[in-house]
């Protein structure tokens, strides 16, 4: 470690950090340490490292310029949530939401774990701007990690380097993680292409001290840190004790025909199409949607009352799988050239391929384990869960505003699920409490025909089930809070539901760029132009004049009726889930919402 501290003095003046950087590398003894400036330069020796170490491949310079293809263990493909942990100091303040363990115990755990870890590897700080450099709504993290795949993903996914040491200064505040693949090379042993400890994950969030400590996993959430980790489960807790807004959420900017925008946030669950609707191309005439994030919103409140929204990440971690011209031009656009993929099969011609990429998949690859793959094999020739990472800055739809320091203005927030039945097209919330209340009862419905599962709702309250780094009832209670704030000028709040189904499982509505038709609905009701009428359940849009522009739009006038219909015997039916559901965060869940519940029952029993 001879080097550690000449190089602390080139990069820092912090010496909070340089402490925190010695003691973690006395910890877990790594032959070099190697602090990030984000350079070029810099980019170059990561990429060669990993060439070098056989963890990923470039691609053909023709087919896909500036791209390297990496395949992970096949016992290290996705989040793990069984192995993610919240270790507040009392287990009834991470919930029923979370997997908790005792702080000291698991502290003990990961030291163990952590010690010697890094042995034969280089330890890479890595200093990070979470939301743009230097804006009133970010945060600096500092993620020590024995992965160059991770240093050179958080590269592309966060502001990383020298900027953000600089913006962090000699007595900034960050939040600081510690990553290990759990793989050290002892006396020299040979290195494997993606190391990781498979039978030992850990992701760890401990919240009073605002640290995260991850072991085991080299794959996206549980190792690029600044993401899930830090993003929504930490700065969830921040943003409860500073009073804003932490959330899963994509962030959208939309344009009217007569030039005026809007800008909306959306939450929605993994594996609902939120990356697609994040870069949707409207359908729709002469209106514009544009893209600020896909994933994750901060947002904090203006002097004037509004909630001002920055996209913390710099980059795109999309699921590759499903993503082609029909359901995203804009990210085949994007991932034409400098694109990190990760578990995509690689064609012949040294390019990569993915199932529903292209219409017609090609007549050999080689799969994302590294075998053979033909049409006729019997796996799919991409891991399900395979990945895209690349800049923001090469998604043709991002909106010039998306770095804004300021952020900006969100005037309405879309929750959503995977909805087969009951949950309406779109309907809009009354007030805030009744928005706080439908993002509480969030779910999809199981529809595999296991022996009593269909029509079992899965609930995910505003996404952030997965997510959330402290009590989801204290989390209801935050959301309530917020708007009790003097000159609060919260968004409006509206419950989208694209994945309607007939009777032989066909889906109603078209999706895609037809969304754009819902989007619009939703602009005109936030500039006061836009009709709805009063239901049970909360405004919906009227059928036919008025409601959602139909023009041009292949569905029957019957279907959008359907579509737009209020099910009162399906959601009376329902109504006892939503009960147990809310019941279960117990003397922690706000009574407003069970007044909620109680009042959408009497609703929808008076007709
Ligand atoms: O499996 C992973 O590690 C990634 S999960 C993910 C990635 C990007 C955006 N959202 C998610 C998610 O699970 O919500
Ligand atoms: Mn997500």
């Amino acid at each position: 470690m001879a080097n550690t501290v000449s190089q602390h003095q080139a990069r820092t003046a912090h010496p909070g950090l340089k402490a925190w950087v010695d003691e973690i590398a006395t910890l877990t003894q790594p032959d070099q340490v190697h602090w990030c400036d984000g350079s070029v330069e810099e980019q170059g020796l990561l990429v060669q490292t990993l060439i070098d170490a056989g963890t990923v491949e470039k691609l053909s310079e023709t087919r896909r310029p500036g791209s390297l293809l990496a395949r992970s263990d096949p016992a290290d493909v996705a989040r793990v949530e069984d192995r993610t942990f919240i270790c507040a100091q009392r287990e009834v303040d991470a919930g029923p939401n979370n997997h908790w363990r005792d702080p000291e115990e698991m502290r003990a755990t990961l030291h163990a774990l952590f010690e010697g870890s890094m042995r034969g590897r280089t330890m890479y700080v890595v200093p990070f701007s979470m939301g743009p450099l230097g804006s009133p709504i970010s945060y600096i993290g500092v993620q020590l990690t024995d992965s160059a795949y991770v240093a050179l993903s958080m590269r592309v996914m966060t502001r990383m380097g020298q900027p953000a040491l600089d913006v962090l200064g000699a007595d900034g505040d960050f939040v600081p993680c510690v990553h290990s693949v759990g793989a050290p090379l002892l006396d020299g042993a040979k290195d494997v292409p993606w190391p990781c400890n498979g039978e030992n994950k850990y992701i760890v969030h401990y919240p009073e001290t605002r640290e995260i400590w991850s072991f085991g996993s080299g794959y996206g959430g549980n190792a690029l840190l600044g993401k899930k980790c830090f993003a929504l489960r930490i700065a969830s807790v921040m943003a409860r004790d500073e009073g804003w807004l932490a959330e899963h959420m994509l962030i959208l900017k939309v344009t009217s025909p007569e030039g005026e925008a809007r800008y909306i946030a959306g939450a929605f669950p993994s594996a609902c199409g939120k990356t697609n609707l994040a870069m949707v191309v409207p359908t729709l005439p002469d209106w514009k949607v544009e893209t600020i994030g896909d994933d994750i919103a901060w947002m904090k409140f203006g002097e004037d009352g509004q909630l001002y929204a920055v996209n913390p990440e710099s980059g795109f971690f999309g699921v590759a799988p499903g993503t082609g011209a029909r359901t995203n031009p804009n990210a085949v656009d994007m991932v034409s050239r400098d694109t990190v993929f990760t578990n995509c099969a690689r064609t012949d011609d040294g390019d990569v391929w993915w199932e529903g990429m292209t219409g017609e998949p090609p007549a050999h690859a080689i799969d994302w384990r590294g075998q053979d793959w033909t049409p006729d094999s019997e796996s799919p020739a991409a891991h399900p869960n395979a990945r895209f990472t690349v800049q923001a800055a090469r998604c043709p739809s991002m909106a010039p505003e998306w770095e804004d320091p300021a952020g900006v203005p969100i005037s309405a927030i879309m929750l959503g699920g995977r909805r087969p039945n009951v949950i309406p097209l779109v309907h809009e919330a009354t007030d805030w409490e009744h928005g706080t209340f439908m993002g509480s009862i969030m779910s999809s419905e199981t529809t595999i025909a296991q022996a009593g599962e269909v029509g079992k709702l899965r609930f995910d309250p505003m996404a952030m089930l997965p997510f959330c780094g402290y009590h989801m009832g204290d989390y209801f209670a935050h959301w309530l809070t917020v708007a009790q704030r003097e000159g609060a000028r919260m968004p409006r709040i509206f419950y989208v539901n694209w994945f309607r189904r007939d009777d032989d499982g066909a889906f109603l509505w078209p999706g895609f760029g037809e969304n754009s038709r819902v989007l619009a609905w939703i602009f005109r009701r936030i500039t006061g132009e836009g009709e709805a009428v009063q239901t049970p359940i909360g405004l919906l849009p009227p059928v036919g004049e008025g409601g959602i522009e139909t023009d041009g739009l292949d569905v029957s006038p019957e279907t959008m009726a359907e579509l737009l219909a209020v099910d009162t015997e399906g959601w009376l039916a329902q109504l006892p889930q939503f009960r147990e559901h809310l019941e279960r965060f117990g003397d922690k869940l706000p009574p407003e919402l069970i007044a909620q519940l109680d009042a959408l029952e009497e609703r929808l029993r008076a007709g």
